[in-house]
């Protein structure tokens, strides 16, 4: 009897499993029911405006290479394959093909066909890939005859991707992840975004709105039908439980310091020190090319140098910034109120100290622990730059004096006692034989004169980055995009209201659980707007 009335009531729909059916259970059930269906109030509107034009494009690279794949999705496909072969291949069965010109005939090239007709297919259509020979005249003469197929148009970029999402084949954050699978530069932006795409973000949030979704409907039962067929309290004592269970589990989501986000948007290490300590003459040794002016006046750089690379499969931004000193210099000024701002962004700060002035001090007082003494010295050294910065206060600084003072945390700095080369060899084996070679904070001596010590450098940097944002394949699953976190966090803010309308008001409980649930309809696309969708497609190339 369940099952019919499952299957009348659309495929969609789920049981709410933690119950045996009674009466009162079954509205419970119809209740769910509608609670699933109106989570996806834009999703037939969506449908229903697909083009039903069938559409083409060259899916490889541009430009002469090997072997070049031509996709084509839609309802015409079947007709072009035929028209342009003389052919239907087994679905899914790679097949040699003639291909020619539908009128004039005139071969095109001899490839390999492969037809998918719907639903199993990349867009949920009928589809078929021309794999031809990668001259460009050959591409050029296989879309030209594409052209000429009745119902068969160019495809604009990412529409074959919007087309699966439409035709549920994917969900939004699965389409977000291969987006970034195709803009992937290191090998950890590629794992991560292969785990999303693969549906590891989408799992977690379908689950949270599923258990959400059965709350609602539970508790809109208890409203409609507590009075007359006895619809328990516990109905109610358990969704509070579901719900605190699942404000947790969103706070540790959101705790991991958006993790996610920095692996897909590169993690931003900031040079920072003194002038002239050489923090300019680092950038280039890591760009192996002199994309900052070095020179031994102080005060050389006054904007921020921006500098995208690959550590360890890291994508990392070094930004190299203004020295710290105080000056009257309005330009300098402005350096280092733009350098002060940075590291306070910054995910981790290079601190650069001049090895021959810093070492000797260190060695010749031991009862100075070593972290103290780093956390006084970047403190002093902010402070001169905070006055500096507090001159410009009176016009437009967005630094606060108390910024400096407590967004550094020392626990995100690597110290680098640069100019080591200018340190006598005694002074460094003695440092190296002391306790403080193996004191924190991280730290360690380089030469961007002699590159000594510039691989030495770059481990212990891979490993504070390791430490603070993890792997993506062994931690937790993290969220990607300022929107997820900008939904996860609305979701909570409702969820803990709900609560608080528990013992008062369960209408008004029902409703922000609703608002919550709509929230992950947002995340996941079920609810969104043509803007929204617009902006996350155009980040694809055409043909995908
Ligand atoms: N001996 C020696 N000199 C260095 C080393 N690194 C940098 N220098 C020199 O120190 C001077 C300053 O270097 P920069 O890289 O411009 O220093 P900076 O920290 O960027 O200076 P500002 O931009 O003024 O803040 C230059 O003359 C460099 O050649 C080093 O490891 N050893
Ligand atoms: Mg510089």
């Amino acid at each position: 009897m369940w099952k019919k009335l499952c299957s009348s009531l659309g495929g969609r729909y789920r049981i709410v499993s933690s119950v045996s059916f009674t009466l009162s259970n079954l509205r419970l059930f119809h209740q769910y029911a509608h609670y699933s269906k109106n989570s996806f109030p834009l999703y037939d509107h969506y449908v229903s405006k697909q083009s039903d034009k069938t559409i083409f494009s060259l899916s490889s690279g541009a430009g002469k290479c090997a072997i070049a794949v031509v996709r084509v999705s839609g309802p015409n496909t079947e007709q072009a394959v035929r028209l342009l072969t003389n052919q239907l291949p087994l679905p899914r069965r790679a097949s040699v093909a003639k291909i020619f010109d539908p009128y004039t005939r005139n071969p095109i090239d001899r490839g390999i066909l492969l037809w998918f007709p719907k639903p199993r297919s990349f867009t949920g259509e009928d589809s078929a890939e021309f794999h031809i020979h990668g001259g460009l005249a050959v591409i050029q003469a296989l879309l030209s005859s594409l052209a000429k197929v009745p119902g068969l148009r160019p495809a604009e970029a990412g529409e074959f991707t919007k087309r699966a999402f439409l035709n549920g084949k994917l969900d939004l954050t699965e389409v977000e992840g291969l987006s970034d699978l195709l803009h992937a530069e290191t090998e950890v932006q590629h794992q991560q975004a292969l785990l999303q795409m693969e549906g590891q973000l989408s799992k977690l949030y379908q689950n949270w709105k599923s258990i959400l979704l059965k709350c609602a409907a539970n508790v809109e039962a208890y409203i409609d039908f507590s009075e007359d067929d006895n619809i328990e309290d516990y109905v109610l004592q358990e969704a509070e439980e579901k719900i605190k269970q699942v404000i947790f589990e969103i706070k540790e989501h959101l705790k991991d310091s958006r993790r996610g986000e920095l692996l897909r948007n590169g993690i931003q290490v900031a040079l920072l020190g003194e002038t002239n300590v050489g923090k300019s003459s680092l950038l280039n040794c890591i760009c192996q090319r002199p994309a900052a002016i070095v020179s031994p006046v102080a005060g050389t750089t006054r904007d921020v140098i921006d500098s995208f690379h690959n550590i360890g499969g890291y994508p990392v931004l070094f930004c190299d910034t203004a020295g710290m000193r105080e000056t009257t210099d309005a330009i300098e000024l402005e350096g280092v109120q733009r350098a002060i701002e940075r590291c306070l962004q910054a995910n981790v700060i290079v601190l650069m100290m001049d090895a021959s002035k810093h070492c000797q001090i260190l060695l010749q007082q031991p009862q100075i622990p070593f972290k103290d003494y780093i956390q006084e010295y970047l403190q002093v050294m902010l402070d001169f730059s905070k006055c500096t910065a507090s001159r410009l206060m009176s016009t437009d600084s967005n630094i606060s004096p108390e910024d400096t003072e407590h967004k550094i945390d020392i626990n995100n700095v690597v110290v680098v006692f640069n100019k080591s080369d200018l340190v006598d060899k005694c002074v460094l084996s003695r440092w190296h034989n002391s306790h403080l070679s193996h004191t924190e904070p991280t730290h360690c001596f380089l030469s961007c004169l002699n590159k000594d010590g510039l691989q030495q450098f770059l481990n212990i940097l891979l490993q504070k980055v390791k430490e603070r944002y993890g792997d993506p394949e062994t931690g937790n699953v993290s969220f990607t995009k300022e929107r997820h976190h900008s939904h996860l966090t609305k979701s909570l803010t409702h969820l803990e209201t709900s609560l608080l309308w528990l013992d008062r008001d369960v209408v008004l409980m029902a409703e922000y659980l609703r608002k919550s649930v709509r929230q992950f309809g947002k995340i996941l696309g079920e609810i969104s707007s043509e803007d929204i969708l617009d902006v996350i497609f155009k980040d694809f190339c055409i043909g995908k």
